[in-house]
């Protein structure tokens, strides 16, 4: 393993898959520490690229997501360390691929899990080439006041806690990274705080060992003594013990391998980590502390002993002058995030939208308060959605029922008319459904479909102000507009519009009141007088007999009805319905496999 410092503050890592929290928490750790660049070069997610917009300190940052990891190398070649966030079935495969490019020094595998043969394959591959793995199944490291490995030492708070913000004299080495937030802690009450910090992972088979570690360490000047947490099981411990039996280790080791209670258990435990199980004596915390006792480490009679072990180590460095006092910083305050202050009630903030319809935020979603479930299970038809969507309420069955036929009565009428044209002429361009449906809708409009909201409008103002069918006719002539729901291309006085009959029909036999559909029929009577094709069309008696059922039904305030006839919700059953049919015309074309429209030349009148 490469000797001295894996990291400093200009070190810059490429994130493997997109996990905003501990990318965050890296980036909050660089602001703490005053970084100038943000520790994150890049991340890779596999299959996607773009931009993930992240915070530095107070501003946003925009981080380039690359779809793979050359990619990701060729565009940082100073991003020197790879952090796996990798499951323990890819991290195998993207780790050595990772070791695989020129530019990664380090890698991180925080993966549990990942099988024993493939970690075995990833290390001999990183010590043949000089690399180094920390990991798997690792929180990571950190080296104080510089870099930091995803969640690593945990919080903010902690860190600030940990001191972990700016360097002290202490280099650490654990096999259990939630152990190692444990010792930040310890270390940083006893000692002026934590240099670097390596958590290897709890597997049989580390990336790195204790020992690559503390002989790291020991090359580094500002590393003045060194703490081991080790843990039953396993051997690595005893590389370590050869280390300082040899003498290769100059600084003070503090050791201490966790697990003596073992013993108390009648037969092998395993405990968290898959290579902390208690195997043979050798095995054992108390013979692995013992070695290390022997071969010169300090190592303390129980765990509640460490604290003092490392302090009375400090302080004695300190004394001979060997640890020179560290210059405290203040470090900025990181600006909370506006969801947890929302959260911990410190602050409110506007929302940006307001809906009084839907909510999908509980068990199941909720249309204007009914549960899903009663919808389904009630049996609701898509009247009773309408109605609840719409207007708010549950209405009573007969209007969900009126609701369904105009939908089903308004959901084609032919290939000719302008909205199914468009759409059969978009389909045949090959555009997909959406554009040839709504190339379809489009054409909705005063003409054609989208008369309803007026004619409801214009036959309410006439009936209210009780004027006669000419007064009304004749009144709308003179302002040169054409009676909405009046009049039909095809439809005429001797081929009735058989929609409009049925419709008619059923708002005789189920409505208290026809009223506004019997204004509009007088007023066809009198249209009809001028011309045979002014009838009451689809649209007209739509809008008529919707006013009969807002009056009618009892469920809504006049002035509810003055709003949805103003606001025009009527043309939206027209625009619903329809789309049924541009959508058959759609896939009717494309079945057929209808080559692109052209006009016939034949069929325009070319003229100056
Ligand atoms: N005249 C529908 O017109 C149409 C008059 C009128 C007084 C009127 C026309 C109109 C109002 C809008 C309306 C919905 C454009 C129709 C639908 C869905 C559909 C479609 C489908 C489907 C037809 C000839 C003479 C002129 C005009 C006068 C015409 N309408 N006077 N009030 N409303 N209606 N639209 O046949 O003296 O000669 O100048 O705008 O309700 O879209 O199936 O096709 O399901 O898809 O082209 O059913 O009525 O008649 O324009 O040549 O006028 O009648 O002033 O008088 P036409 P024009 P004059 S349902």
């Amino acid at each position: 393993m490469a000797t001295g410092q894996l990291f400093s503050k200009t070190t810059q890592a490429l994130f493997y898959n997109y996990k905003q929290l501990p990318i965050q928490r890296m980036l909050d750790f660089d602001f703490l520490c005053g970084r100038e660049t943000p520790s994150v070069a890049g991340i890779i997610n596999p299959g996607s690229d773009g931009f993930q917009k992240l915070f530095f300190g107070q501003e946003e940052i925009a981080i380039p997501v690359h779809p793979t990891i050359e990619a990701a190398c060729n565009a940082h070649p100073t991003a020197d360390v790879f952090i796996n966030f990798a499951s323990f079935r890819s991290a195998a495969a993207s780790s050595m691929s990772a070791l695989k490019q020129p530019t990664i020094r380090v890698v991180a595998i925080i993966a549990e899990g990942v099988p024993e043969s493939d970690a075995k394959q990833l290390i001999s591959y990183a010590r043949a080439n000089n690399k180094v793995i920390i990991g798997p199944a690792t929180v990571g490291g950190i080296q104080a006041g510089a870099f930091k490995i995803g969640d690593t030492a945990g919080t903010i708070d902690n860190i600030i806690q940990c001191k972990l913000y700016r360097p002290g004299s202490v280099g650490f080495v654990s096999k259990s990274g939630g152990m190692s937030n444990e010792m930040y802690n310890t270390i940083a009450r006893v000692t002026d705080g934590i240099y670097e910090g390596i958590a290897i992972g709890g597997d049989v088979f580390p990336g790195s060992t204790l020992s690559d570690h503390i002989l790291r360490f020991n090359n580094i000047p500002q590393v003045k003594m060194m703490v081991v947490l080790g843990e039953l099981g396993g051997k690595d411990e005893y590389s370590l013990v050869e280390a300082l039996k040899q003498g290769k280790v100059q600084k003070p080791v503090v050791a201490w391998v966790s697990g003596t209670c073992a013993r108390l258990f009648k037969s092998e435990v395993q405990f968290g980590h898959a290579g902390a199980k208690s195997g043979g004596e050798l095995e054992s915390a108390q013979a692995k502390n013992q070695a290390l006792r022997e071969a010169g480490a300090i190592v303390p009679t129980s765990y509640e002993a460490l604290e003092s072990a490392i302090k009375e180590t400090f302080d004695k460095l300190a004394e001979e002058g060997k640890i020179s006092p560290v210059t405290e910083i203040t470090p900025p305050p990181i600006p909370e995030d506006l969801k947890t202050a929302i959260k911990s009630g410190k602050v409110r903030a506007p929302t940006h939208i307001i809906s009084t319809i839907s909510d999908d935020r509980g068990e199941e979603p909720c249309y204007a308060g009914v549960p899903m479930s009663t919808i389904i299970e009630q049996g609701y038809g898509v009247g009773d959605v309408i109605s609840l969507l719409w207007f708010k309420r549950s209405l009573p069955r007969y209007c969900t029922q009126f609701i369904e036929i105009c939908i089903m009565l308004c959901a084609d009428h032919g290939p000719c008319v302008s909205g199914a044209h468009n759409s059969i002429v978009t389909a045949r361009a090959g555009k997909d459904l959406v554009s040839s449906l709504v190339s379809g809708l489009l054409t909705i409009g005063p003409r054609f479909g989208g008369a309803i909201d007026d004619a409801a409008r214009y036959f309410k103002d006439a009936c209210d102000r009780g004027l006669t069918p000419y007064e009304f006719v004749e009144g709308m002539k003179k302002k040169g507009i054409r009676v909405p729901g009046i009049g039909h291309r095809i439809k005429s006085r001797d081929n009735r519009d058989k929609r409009v009959q049925l419709l008619q029909k059923y708002a005789h036999t189920h409505f208290p009141s026809v009223k506004y559909m019997e204004y509009a029929v007088q007023v066809e009577t009198y249209t009809l007088s001028k011309a045979n094709n002014l009838v009451l069309n689809v649209d007209g008696a739509i809008g008529s007999l919707f006013l009969d059922l807002l009056s009618g039904s009892g469920m809504f305030t006049k002035q509810e009805i003055d709003e949805i006839v103003e606001i025009g919700y009527l043309n939206g059953l027209f625009v619903l319905a329809r789309s049924i049919g541009l959508i058959g015309h759609t896939f009717d074309q494309k079945r057929l496999k209808q080559p692109l429209y052209r006009h016939p030349w034949e069929d325009v009148l070319y003229t100056k």
